[in-house]
């Protein structure tokens, strides 16, 4: 059996995303034996399973690579902002330029692991009836991967289709001439909205919560402009993404807004916003931490959204005189003529924060109006269980036998440096929670990835078997990131990076919100200092 055949295994790796590809590459490379387990069909992750209408990166191409010359050095982007077909391809090329296939076992979900004291080895399950004793277990399950269902009374009854934006058909769905419903407005909503507006006979939007989008000022790329930029700037960007707050390009901003008078203030966001960088605000921590220079903000983007609004209700409820809540709490889309669909006379909105979906009908959605609004098609652009969801969802046991999942709901969502759990000896999760994974991925997770290959290296030169996190340095990182989290503003919107958009789950800061410099500081003193707040032991210890 596997486990038999591979039983020198050195790491088991759990997904194919940016994370599982890059941990491969770079594990394999430092000399240690690598196997990825992964669910889906094909490399990617994220950008395999999101096929839906519109679905595309809000990250720009720039920031949003792997820093590995072997990739980057023959591979040309089309857009600014790559579409879902184009990271696909580039997941290919990535396969193809480091050859990781042949560590992969695709259509394989992990479902269960467990340490085994004796061997000090992971025992590890899947759907498949695979079983695979590595000596290390990295999961890298993505911060977005298990979606959030509703559940509406009747959703079993719809006559019509339904499908979750992260679960959409790989053959696609034919919405054209169709009366489709959407749930939720976060990205994928967005994404979903403004793609299909254009072709279906109908779209009725269920909206709980105005979606604070930018524009995204998409642009072609040209292959000249690109290999210039390899020349001369990649190593730079890729150097500058770790140094900058939210791990993108690094913030043109250099005076804090409320140190200028409100002409300068005007001045400094009209040229962010018409070069294309509003979003660099929040690489300027500033607008996440201050109240008043919130307003700022959000006062400026509402002006400017509602100019594209006509009718004065449909302005109120798409950008609200009154924040929703601070701008930058929930992650910001980027939208391209997303304002613009509400006008159309195909589009209908509804406000389930006035009219709440009672139920799902065998016809359609029925509001607390007593509307029943009729689609054959239902999206539910519902978001995920993010951060912890992924890695929770797997029956993880350490070593009192507890699954990960019941510690963390039962105690709190616990890790030591966003990267470890007291009791789970030999075990990291790249991208997960407490690190932070809010913003722009690879320059968090390359970090990550890094950081665990160094952490396999020196233990394989002192000849270390195991290392585990003591519970007080989990509990010092926990106040950490709750103390961070507190002088912002993010307990003020109930979104994913809180948990508060699952009905049931803790509210608590799931990030590190310090920012990527500090985060990297914080864990690059850990392993110089031989990795405080771990306990290696030997074999015979
Ligand atoms: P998000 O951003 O979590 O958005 C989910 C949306 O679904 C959001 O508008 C929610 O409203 C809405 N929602 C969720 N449950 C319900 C129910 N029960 N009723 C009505 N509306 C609901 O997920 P996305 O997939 O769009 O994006 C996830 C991230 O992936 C994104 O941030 C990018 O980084 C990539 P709410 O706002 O909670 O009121």
């Amino acid at each position: 059996d596997y486990a038999e055949k591979h039983k020198d295994l050195d790491v088991l790796i759990v997904g194919a995303g940016f994370s599982g590809a890059y941990q491969l590459h770079k594990l394999r490379k430092a000399g240690f034996s690598a196997k990825i387990f992964e669910a889906g069909s094909r490399l990617g992750g994220t950008w395999h399973w999101n096929c839906y209408p519109g679905a595309r990166v809000d990250s720009e191409y720039l920031t949003y690579q792997l820093s590995t010359e072997e990739v980057w050095k023959d591979w040309s982007w089309s857009e600014r902002f790559p579409g879902r077909d184009e990271l696909v391809a580039y997941f290919e090329h990535v396969d193809k330029k480091l050859d990781l296939s042949r560590d992969i076992d695709f259509d394989t979900r992990v479902t269960g692991a467990t340490f085994d004291v004796s061997t000090e080895r992971w025992i590890v399950s899947t759907q498949n009836g695979r079983t695979a004793r590595p000596r290390f277990l990295i999961l890298c399950t993505g911060f977005a991967s298990k979606p959030l269902l509703p559940n509406y009374p009747g959703l079993s009854s719809f006559q019509g289709t339904i499908h979750h934006t992260a679960r959409w058909p790989q053959q696609g769905v034919d919405l054209a001439g169709k009366r489709v419903g959407v749930i939720g407005t976060g990205s994928s909503g967005v994404q979903v909205i403004q793609e299909t507006a254009p072709i279906v006979a109908h779209l009725t939007v269920f909206q709980r919560t105005p979606n604070l989008a930018l524009p995204m000022h998409q642009s072609k790329l040209t292959e000249a402009e690109q290999v210039q930029l390899k020349e001369e700037l990649y190593p730079t960007i890729f150097r500058q993404r770790t140094e900058s707050f939210t791990g993108g390009l690094p913030s043109p901003i250099r005076t804090p807004l409320l140190q200028l008078t409100p002409e300068e203030q005007r001045l400094t966001l009209e040229d962010l916003w018409v070069n294309t960088r509003f979003w660099a605000l929040l690489a300027f921590p500033e607008i996440l931490f201050d109240e008043r220079a919130n307003e700022v903000a959000y006062n400026f983007w509402r002006d400017r959204v509602r100019q594209r609004i006509a009718d004065p209700r449909l302005r109120e409820k798409l950008a609200p005189e009154t924040a929703p809540h601070p701008f930058g709490t929930k992650r910001p889309s980027l939208e391209r003529r997303y304002f613009e669909v509400f006008s159309q006379p195909n589009v209908t909105l509804v406000d389930v924060q006035e009219t709440p979906i009672l139920e799902i009908t065998p016809r359609g959605v029925r509001t607390k109006d007593g509307v029943e609004h009729v689609v054959d098609i239902l999206v539910l652009a519902t978001g995920f269980d993010a951060l912890t969801g992924s890695i929770a969802e797997i029956n993880m046991r350490g070593i009192d036998n507890t699954p990960i999942g019941e510690k963390w709901s039962s105690k709190g969502v616990g890790t030591y440096l966003g990267l470890a759990c007291a009791g789970y000896p030999n075990m990291f999760f790249p991208y997960g929670p407490q690190a932070p994974s809010a913003f722009c991925g690879p320059a968090c997770l390359e970090f990550q990835c890094d950081w665990v290959v160094d952490c396999l290296t020196y233990m394989r030169k002192h000849k270390y078997a195991r290392i585990e996190a003591t519970p007080e340095a989990e509990a010092a990182w926990v106040a950490r990131v709750e103390e961070i989290a507190l002088m912002g503003l993010w307990y003020r919107a109930k979104s994913w990076y809180t948990g508060a958009n699952v009905p049931g789950k803790r509210v608590v800061v799931l990030n590190f919100m310090g920012g990527q410099p500090l985060y990297t500081k914080l864990c690059r003193e850990s392993a110089e200092g031989g990795y405080k707040g771990f306990i290696l032991t030997k074999a015979d210890d």
